[in-house]
């Protein structure tokens, strides 16, 4: 019997309260209004971005079904929806492409004046919500909400993919890997034969690195102080790894030592402001570039000497790697499937979506680089 037009019930990981563990609850689904989506998911990734949420550092409206990292397939779909038909395998997108606005028009930016970043207000683009559990009303996340067996989306915020692609992996493309290698081969455009660093090697991390190679980087040095990172790492293009943790001085001191002057292309993906400070520090003053990946806390500013610009550095930053989602994540799919992207590697971990609490321990006890989840 077709569910189209009718709420769903289904189970979804509801975030009451921050620092608490989801609640497994079943929630109701509306179904998509004009221009909008109705998704089953498949599988969905656990990014640290979801856990800034939870331990209150990325601020949000409070009841949220967060992830925003997952894949599904068209369940129905609202009146006018033309990019997508029931029955499609689909990525969702955390970074919309409405196509006409001044940024979808600049052919550089991504920040899609829809986003709304800056002011997350939980809901879809009409200012309502989808969601609902024990009569409340349970705020989207992200434009994607993926820590449900069903989520709504706008069309501006979902994409078809090949309808050969396992789901179980390509979801991923909906963060890690579009953040990291885009933050590589579009944001710093890292050329062939020079030198980067990359602080932080969990799954955005390891993802810069795959694009650094792409780019045809000839050094390439990994910075984490876990070490259990570094063999990954290796196997995905680090010539070297380091942990600042092993010297006495400030490892940007010590990458400048080790490449002579200072890295052409340095990126933060942890999320902190003194690895920020670093990873700014360590490129070179004449000619490196920096780009902040990782999300720092909300409320947390940073105090730089504005000559470590003056001579020349440039810092940068984006959202998912800067790409135009809706053109590239069916590209990257594209290249997963060819064997282009070494994406299994970064999958360390499976387990069902009702074991979402387990997955985010793996995470911050720094045991998993990726955990998918599977509905
Ligand atoms: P994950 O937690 O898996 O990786 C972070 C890594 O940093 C781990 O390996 C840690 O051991 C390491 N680390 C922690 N502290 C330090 C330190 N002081 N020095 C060196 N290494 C350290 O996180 P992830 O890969 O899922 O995400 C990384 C960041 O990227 C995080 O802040 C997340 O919120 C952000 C992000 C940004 C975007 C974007 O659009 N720009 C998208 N998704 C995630
Ligand atoms: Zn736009
Ligand atoms: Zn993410």
């Amino acid at each position: 019997m077709s569910t189209a037009g009718k709420v769903i019930k289904c189970k979804a990981a509801v975030l009451w309260d921050l620092k608490k563990p989801f609640s497994i609850e079943e929630v109701e689904v509306a179904p998509p209004k004009a221009y909008e989506v109705r998704i089953k998911m498949v599988a969905t990734g656990i990014c640290r971005s979801d856990d800034h949420v939870v331990n209150g550092d990325f601020i949000v409206n409070l009841p949220v079904i967060l992830g925003h990292e997952g894949a599904g397939i068209v369940e129905s779909i609202g009146d006018g929806v033309t990019a997508v038909k029931p029955g499609d395998k689909v990525i969702p997108l955390c970074v919309p492409q409405c196509g006409e606005c001044i940024v979808c028009k600049h052919p550089e930016a991504n920040n899609c004046v829809k986003l709304g970043l800056t002011n997350p207000k939980g809901t879809m683009q009409d200012g309502t919500i989808r969601f609902s559990c024990k009569g409340k009303p349970i705020h989207h996340f992200a434009h994607t909400s993926t820590f449900s067996e069903y989520t709504v989306v706008d069309e501006i915020s979902v994409v078809k993919i090949d309808a050969a692609a396992p789901l179980e992996k390509v979801c991923l493309v909906g963060c890690a890997l579009s953040t990291g290698y885009g933050s590589a081969v579009k944001v710093a455009k890292v050329t062939p034969g020079s030198t980067c660093s990359v602080f932080g090697l969990g799954g955005v991390g390891l993802s810069v690195i795959i694009g650094c190679k792409a780019a045809g980087a000839a050094r390439i040095i990994g910075v984490d102080i876990n070490k259990d990172k570094f063999a990954k790492a290796e196997e995905l293009g680090a010539t070297e790894c380091i942990n600042p943790q092993d010297f006495q001085k400030p490892v940007h001191e010590v990458l400048k030592e080790m490449t002579g002057g200072g890295v052409d292309f340095s990126f933060e993906v942890i999320g902190q402001i003194d690895t920020l400070l670093e990873a700014l520090s360590c490129c070179h003053e004449a000619f490196g570039v920096c780009v902040m990946v990782g999300a720092t806390p909300s409320s947390e500013n940073l105090s730089v000497n504005p000559r470590l610009l003056f001579t020349g550095r440039t810092w940068k930053g984006a959202i998912l790697g800067g790409l135009k989602c809706k053109d590239s994540v069916p590209e990257l799919v594209a290249d997963i499937m060819a064997n282009k992207i070494p994406l299994d590697l970064l999958i360390t971990h499976a387990l069902p979506f009702e074991k979402i609490n387990e997955g985010f321990d793996l995470l911050r006890c720094g045991k998993s680089i990726r955990t998918v989840l599977k509905f």
